[in-house]
């Protein structure tokens, strides 16, 4: 992939996944094919928050200006980015409103109201909405957004430090395990102080490395302790009959998940979409040859019925010809292609093709399910791995913190750069010096880095 930002911007277009020419910047359109992606990545994420115990809500998008100010660090961190509702039809309101760019200030303004004693907590909530956030960096069409149109934000509430502690790691444990299952690999960081989430004690951040060699936040998990708490008075009983405010932590994803599956996976051809969040997992597509296209379209819907109640299949009976759609569910990265030929049917064996290694052979139609069971596996733990590979392939570890040479690498080898770690170094003087972003403290290995990177 020569030029990935070309790539990316095309095969958004071509594959249907998202339209960019809506007049505002920041802001696009997820097309039918991408919306389909989107929502089965979403959905895994659903099941999963749901499965620990998390419970979904939704809250307003609008919040009064008071409500957004009360906490200052976190005001002070987004008062830039922050769009804001002045007038309702030709009047002006009383109290301005903001557009969430993330929901902190409404949602513990509730908790107050929620926690009393402490067998009100934990509280482990979770949205999936639309925020909003003027970014005045380079805007890029599901990296960079101006209004964020997927937004998972999670937060909880808890009686004592530790819980919240261990929260942050099942937190960790959720995302990499979600991660993975859509095959984008991460390397995870503590962000430096002068880059951690605005109002938190300390920031962990999921970065994945995209083809060019740029680095790309994808998620994050933040431990607040007792500051926003404190503010928002979400003071309980304790067990003794003391006092105590409560422990908080948010983590959040966005619609970068998207970009990474297109981006890390996608080849020349193409998107290559792991099995989890293909719209169409399988197509069948029957060859019709003159004379005996009846022959072919009853065996394709007859195997169509067979397979709908696992897969999400779709036979593709349009009148083109299956070259032109073979070409089309490549660029779309549909995992699994059928062919139906004449020869095959009278043979009982169906041909096979699997995008994600171009592989073509022939099974025995009656052993159907068990075959599309096993490449499904297979299908899933390739991608996962030539990401892997891919992703690897683009950290160094260096033994020193040389300036010269950490720059040297960062432009031949791009990628990320892991140096030792050395609090004398951790400063964002040494971050201008070096013309890249420290992502944060990294153990990787077993030992402790600072890692390096030029990011989007
Ligand atoms: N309330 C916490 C969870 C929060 O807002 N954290 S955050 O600011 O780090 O955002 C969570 C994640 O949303 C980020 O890690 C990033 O992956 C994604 N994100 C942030 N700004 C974005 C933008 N402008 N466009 C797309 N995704 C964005």
């Amino acid at each position: 992939m020569e030029n990935f930002s070309e790539w990316y911007h095309n095969i958004l277009e071509t594959a249907g996944i998202y339209d960019l020419r809506y007049p505002l910047k920041g802001c696009g359109v997820y097309l039918p094919y991408g919306f389909k992606i989107r929502r089965y990545a979403f959905e895994a994420i659903r099941d999963m928050l749901d499965e620990s115990n998390h419970d979904e809500a939704l809250f307003p998008m609008l919040i009064p200006e008071d409500l957004l100010a009360k906490e200052g660090e976190h005001i002070k961190g987004f008062e830039e980015e922050v769009y804001w509702v002045t007038h309702g039809g030709t009047t002006p309101l009383d109290v301005k409103l903001a557009l969430r760019p993330t929901s902190e200030t409404p949602i513990y303004h509730m908790m107050k109201l929620w926690i009393k004693v402490h067998t009100d907590l934990p509280i482990k909530i979770y949205q999936i909405v639309n925020s909003f956030r003027y970014e005045t960096k380079h805007t890029r069409p599901l990296i960079r957004l101006r209004e964020i149109m997927t937004f998972k934000e999670a937060h909880t509430a808890h009686s004592t430090s530790e819980e919240a502690e261990a929260q942050v790691q099942t937190a960790l444990n959720i995302y990499k395990t979600f991660f993975d299952r859509m095959g984008v690999p991460t390397i995870v960081s503590q962000r430096p102080e002068w880059d951690k989430f605005p109002g938190a004690d300390y920031t962990m951040a999921f970065d994945t490395i995209f083809p060019d060699g740029k680095t790309m936040q994808i998620g994050t998990v933040h431990n607040l302790g007792q500051h926003f708490a404190k503010t928002f008075e979400l003071e309980f009983e304790t067990p003794d009959g003391g006092k105590d405010y409560a422990y908080q932590t948010c983590y959040g994803i966005s619609d970068r998940i998207i970009a990474s599956i297109i981006a890390l996976h996608g080849d020349e051809k193409g998107l290559i979409l792991p099995p989890e969040v293909a719209p169409h997992q399988i197509i069948i597509i029957p060859l019709l040859f003159k004379g005996k296209e009846e022959i072919a379209m009853n065996k394709a819907k007859e195997i169509y019925k067979s397979l709908k109640n696992t897969y999400r299949v779709k036979l593709d009976d349009r009148d083109i010809r299956p070259g032109k759609k073979f070409n089309d569910w490549e660029l779309k990265g549909a995992p699994i292609r059928i062919e139906l030929g004449p020869r095959d049917i009278e043979n009982n064996k169906l041909t096979i093709y699997r995008r994600d290694t171009g592989e073509k052979f022939q099974i025995d139609e009656d052993n159907l399910l068990n075959e599309l069971n096993t490449l499904i596996d297979s299908i899933e733990n390739t991608i996962k791995e030539k990401a892997e590979q891919k992703v690897k392939s683009f950290i160094t570890i260096l033994d020193n913190h040389d300036v010269n040479n950490i720059k040297e690498t960062l432009s031949t080898k791009k990628g990320v750069v892991l140096v030792p770690y050395d609090e004398n170094i951790y400063t964002e003087e040494f971050e201008e010096e070096i013309d890249a972003s420290v992502l944060g403290t990294t153990e990787y290995d077993g030992k402790k880095y600072i890692s390096i990177a030029k990011t989007y």
